[in-house]
């Protein structure tokens, strides 16, 4: 029997259509805690000790601007009024050399509702706007063979001014390309101020030949070689490159989704001890193994911000057609979820560049829009949307009326 029956009322819940709607409690907006290294979780096992605790210096990043309050920072719904924190998409396209279109990257980002999306997840925006770059006369071939080394190189010396501002006032920095050749300035800037930072470096390419081992003569192809410390003395001084300082040990560099890799390249990743998870690796090992190794090379002794260089040609070019150099056997689209969603779990993320989306390379608008939603999918996972939902909290559950609560009670026996 159920309750209320006895009585001769109507059983509970059955009186909906007379009966005053229960009063809804307002729903809350999922906040979640400010991402931020020092506050972040810890693998299991390890304690924060000294200057790492909460509160206290960086002890892995020497950002002026941190504090102890936050260098890396995402900002949530209910944070939007905090002061001097914020995340900060860089719409930053570079010249390409010889595949034109790629430069509408940002606008082809900008138009699939990126600043939109991350807006919707409660991300406090700052747009930098599309950074304008100057194409330096005269800017002829390096070695013969490589293409516009001064241009690169002073759009790379921008690029790096601005990331660096941006992560020293305490932002999340994310750069959209444009080709690969802009994680030069990113990287450059990121580490700047975070000089401990770990690359995750997700592509079909290694992009590390040198100068002297490139047969396109791309820059897109090399930045990575003028990045680390260990290959410098392989690296010629190429014009419009002065300024940039190696910043990155081998150790410090994990590549996913690796399938087309150059003879020179794999002798740099096998001689140098370069950690990489191939096509071929996460076959082997899952995306799930991949991710918790990556994280065990790059955070195993100790949390560092994440610097993460996603190229969308790592994606197999079914999923990501609009783009210059695709390569059968990619990651899928659950792969792709995944490295993101691991990512933004660790609370490390800092900085996220997004390249190689070029519009001009779609056999069709549909190739265009799929390859571009793709990059925002991959953008806003990083910053915290989830499969599971939008992950509203409830303090519980809506009930249906009951009786008692009715004040119409003869207009429910009718
Ligand atoms: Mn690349």
């Amino acid at each position: 029997m159920q309750a209320g029956a006895a009585h001769g009322q109507l059983p509970a819940g059955s009186a909906v259509l007379a009966a005053p709607q229960r009063q809804r409690r307002p729903r809350r907006r999922a906040v979640a805690p400010l991402l931020h290294p020092h506050s972040a979780p810890l693998p299991p096992g390890r304690e924060r000790k000294g200057k790492e605790g909460a509160g206290g210096a960086c002890a892995w990043c020497c950002c002026g601007g941190c504090k102890g309050s936050g260098c890396v920072v995402l900002l949530r719904a209910s944070d939007r009024d905090g002061a001097g924190q914020a995340f900060c998409p860089l719409l930053a396209p570079l010249p390409p050399p010889k595949r034109r279109g790629v430069d509408h990257g940002p606008a082809t980002l900008r138009a699939a509702g990126l600043v939109e999306r991350l807006a919707g997840l409660g991300c406090q925006l700052y747009d930098f706007g599309d950074l304008n770059f100057t194409q330096v006369p005269n800017d002829e071939l390096y070695n013969n063979l490589i293409y516009y080394p001064r241009s690169v190189g002073l759009a790379s010396q921008v690029l790096a001014d601005a990331v660096s501002r941006a992560v020293a006032a305490g932002h999340s920095c994310v750069t959209i390309g444009g080709d690969h050749s802009l994680a030069l300035g990113s990287v450059s800037g990121h580490a700047r101020q975070c000089p401990h930072l770990g690359v995750i470096w997700v592509d079909a390419h290694a992009d590390i030949n040198t100068p002297l081992t490139t047969q396109s003569g791309n820059l897109h192809g090399q930045p990575l070689s003028f990045l680390l410390r260990e290959l410098q003395d392989k690296v010629p001084q190429l014009p419009g490159f002065s300024w940039l300082k190696p910043c990155l040990s081998a150790s410090d560099i994990v590549y996913i989704g690796l399938r087309d890799v150059d003879p020179a390249e794999y002798y740099i990743l096998k001689n140098y001890d370069i950690q990489y998870f191939s096509m071929r690796d996460v076959d082997r090992l899952g995306i799930q193994k991949v991710m918790e190794r990556t994280f065990e090379q790059l955070m195993g002794r100790r949390q560092r911000p994440i610097h993460l260089s996603f190229d969308i040609d790592a994606f197999d070019p079914s999923l990501a057609p609009a783009t210059g150099t695709p390569v059968l056997g990619g990651l899928t689209y659950r792969e792709g979820m995944y490295i993101a969603e691991e990512i933004h779990n660790t609370g490390m993320l800092s900085a996220v560049d997004m390249v190689e989306v070029n519009p001009l390379l779609g056999a069709s608008q549909e190739e265009v829009n799929a390859t571009a939603s793709l990059a925002v999918d991959v953008i806003a996972t990083c910053f915290g949307q989830t499969r599971e939902g939008a992950h509203t909290a409830f303090d519980e559950l809506p009930t249906p009326s009951s009786p008692d609560e009715s004040d119409s009670e003869q207009q429910v026996r009718i």
